[in-house]
Parts: structure tokens; sequence; C-alpha cells
């Protein structure tokens, strides 16, 4: 009797390890798959971020926020502050190609005022990945009061194919 005891204990145990075994094993195993599923799904998502074959425009200049040239995001106000006439003020913004294709800047619109123009203006042009292009804004002081306008910067880039810069700026006689 009391070997049977010890003998159906034993089996009790025996039995209750390999199920921890098999616990511990199949969880171990469970972690691994969910680790490795993890890890593909990261190199899909970084895959995405690389910009899978497009081309990616930069902007940089000198805004209001920074003072400081920068890289200048889509709707970023750019500050002229006082010109004085008569001498123009030019700001000078440099397209990038971050992106993984050529670039095509189609144009460069201004809209507003009259007292900004281009005196420098690259498009229409191709920017191959890591090129730059430079373009001008001048504001041509006027009769004294503020003025404001937009820059468009329209391109083949897929999620910026518009990118507006706001310009302010005063005039002064
Ligand atoms: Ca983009």
């Amino acid at each position: 009797m009391i070997y049977g005891n010890l003998f159906q204990l034993g089996d009790i145990s025996l039995l209750k390890y390999q199920i921890l075994q098999l616990r511990r094993y199949g969880l171990k195993r469970l972690f691994g798959f969910i680790f490795i599923l993890l890890l593909i799904s990261m190199v899909f998502m970084s895959c995405e971020d690389v910009n899978n074959g497009s081309p990616d425009i930069s902007i940089t200049g000198k805004s209001e926020a920074s003072g400081d040239d920068g890289s200048l995001s889509n709707g970023d106000l750019i500050d002229f502050g006082n010109v004085y006439s008569p001498i123009d003020e030019d700001l000078s913004f440099t397209i990038g190609n971050a992106g993984d294709s050529d670039l095509t800047v189609s144009s460069i619109v201004l809209s507003g005022s009259d007292v900004y123009s281009l005196p420098t203006n690259p498009a229409p042009v191709n920017i191959p990945v890591g090129e730059e292009q430079v373009f001008i804004i001048r504001f041509t002081s006027d009769i004294t009061g503020a003025r404001t306008g937009t820059v468009t910067i329209n391109s083949d880039d897929p999620d910026e194919s518009s990118f507006q810069l706001s310009l302010t700026g005063y005039a002064t006689s």
C-alpha cells in the first residue's frame, strides 16, 4: 500500500512535471513565435518608411519660428520682417530630395501681394536623390504696410505634391 501510494504520488508528480515542461516549452515556443512575428512586422514597417521608390521633397530656409536656416514644414510662415524701400529683401530656399527616386518640381507659384517675386526660379526641374535646387523669393518694398502671400512648390512627391509656405513682411518706405 505504501509503495503503491508512493508510486501513485510519483506518477502524479511526473505527470505534473511533464505538463509543466510542456507548458514551459509551449510558452517558450509561443513567445518565440510572437517575437518572430514582431520582428517580421518591424522589418515590413521599416520598409514602408523607406520611401518605396518615391521621391520625397525637403525644403530648407529661414522661417519666422527659428530665425535660422532649417528644415521647413508644409504650411510654415516665412517672415521677411521690415523691408525698407528701395532695398529689396531676398530670402533663399533649398529644395532637396530625400526620397528614393527623382523628384520633379513642375512649378513654383506665387500668390497674394505683388511685392513678392522669384528672381531665381529653377522650375520645372528634375532633382535626383540627394541633390538640391535653390530658389529665391524677393520682397520689393512699396507703400508702407503689411504684405502677405503664398508660395506653392508643385512636385510629384506622393504626400506633399503642393508644398506651401505663407509669406509675410512689412513694407516700409
Ligand atoms: Ca513626402
